[in-house]
């Protein structure tokens, strides 16, 4: 019960790595609010994942809305508190990877891609921190930024600076925020097989490729993300802010 009675919202958290944290979490203690790109409130995806969440007997609500806009943070954790009168933690999870191409990038796709991971993003943890702040006993704020803030990828060059972004995002509020007691960590999943590259992984010789590069000789499963978010999100980890846990099988390290 590492987050017992916490208020955790996280969002993207109907599918995939999100949607695995949302239930680790509420697993952990914590009751959930899950934030997702479908209609404002009773998304199918969501609404299964509060039967789970409820069924392990805390309590979840979903809030449905565009991480590209400036404006959703504020809703989401207006939500929040109408719901559950409080927030700790504040999971960014939200993201697209529409695999492409440079010489041809749409400046549409461009910025849809840094709009839905960054820009809403920025104002989502600034959203969350005012809460906190408000609050006065202080907090966790995760993103989920990926190995490719450290890495390239050729058909990803407008999706690996909203990565960086993010890590230099929790960098520079980890500072901001500190004195509020709020801390500010990123986690970085290396290659986790869910809906965001199924398109991509279909091709069996990059599945086997992507998998042969990690020194535990396997993708990642959503499930393989939850853990370490929910160890940022506790009080195990209160003395951690500022950091950046990647969590890749091994990938980044496995040059030769
Ligand atoms: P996914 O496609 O299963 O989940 C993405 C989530 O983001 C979904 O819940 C989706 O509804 C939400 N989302 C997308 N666009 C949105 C929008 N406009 N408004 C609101 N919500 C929106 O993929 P995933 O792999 O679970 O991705 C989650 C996060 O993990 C992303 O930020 C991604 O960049 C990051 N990540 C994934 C991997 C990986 O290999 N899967 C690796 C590193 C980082
Ligand atoms: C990650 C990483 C993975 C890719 C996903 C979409 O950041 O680059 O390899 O599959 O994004």
């Amino acid at each position: 019960m590492l987050l017992k009675d916490k208020v955790v919202v996280i969002t993207g958290a109907s599918r995939g790595i999100g949607r695995a944290a949302a239930l680790e979490c509420a697993k952990q203690g914590a009751d959930v609010v899950i934030a997702h790109s479908g209609r404002p409130t009773g998304n199918d995806a969501a609404q299964s994942l509060i039967i789970e969440i409820q069924a392990i007997g805390r309590r979840a609500i979903d809030v449905g809305a565009d991480s590209a806009s400036l404006d959703t943070g504020e809703l989401i954790i207006h939500e929040a508190v109408k719901a559950f009168d409080k927030i700790d933690v504040f999971v960014n999870n939200a993201g697209i990877c529409p695999f492409h191409s440079f010489l041809d990038m749409s400046k549409d796709l461009y910025m849809q891609t840094v709009n839905t991971n960054l820009n809403g993003a920025y104002f989502a943890v600034q959203a969350a921190a005012n809460q906190m702040k408000k609050q006065g006993n202080g907090g966790s704020i995760i993103a989920v930024s990926s190995i490719s803030a450290l890495v390239g990828g050729g058909m990803q060059t407008h999706y690996t600076p909203t990565k960086a972004g993010l890590l230099s995002l929790m960098q520079s509020c980890a500072v901001a925020l500190g004195e509020y007691g709020i801390r500010c960590n990123a986690v970085l999943p290396g290659t986790i097989a869910t809906d965001i590259n199924k398109e991509d992984l279909a091709d069996k010789e990059k599945f086997n490729y992507m998998s042969s590069r990690t020194c535990l000789g396997r993708l990642g499963v959503p499930e393989d993300i939850a853990g370490p978010i929910v160890f940022l999100a506790s009080d195990m980890a209160s003395y951690v802010t500022g950091a950046s846990l990647l969590v890749d099988g091994g990938l980044f390290v496995n040059l030769q």
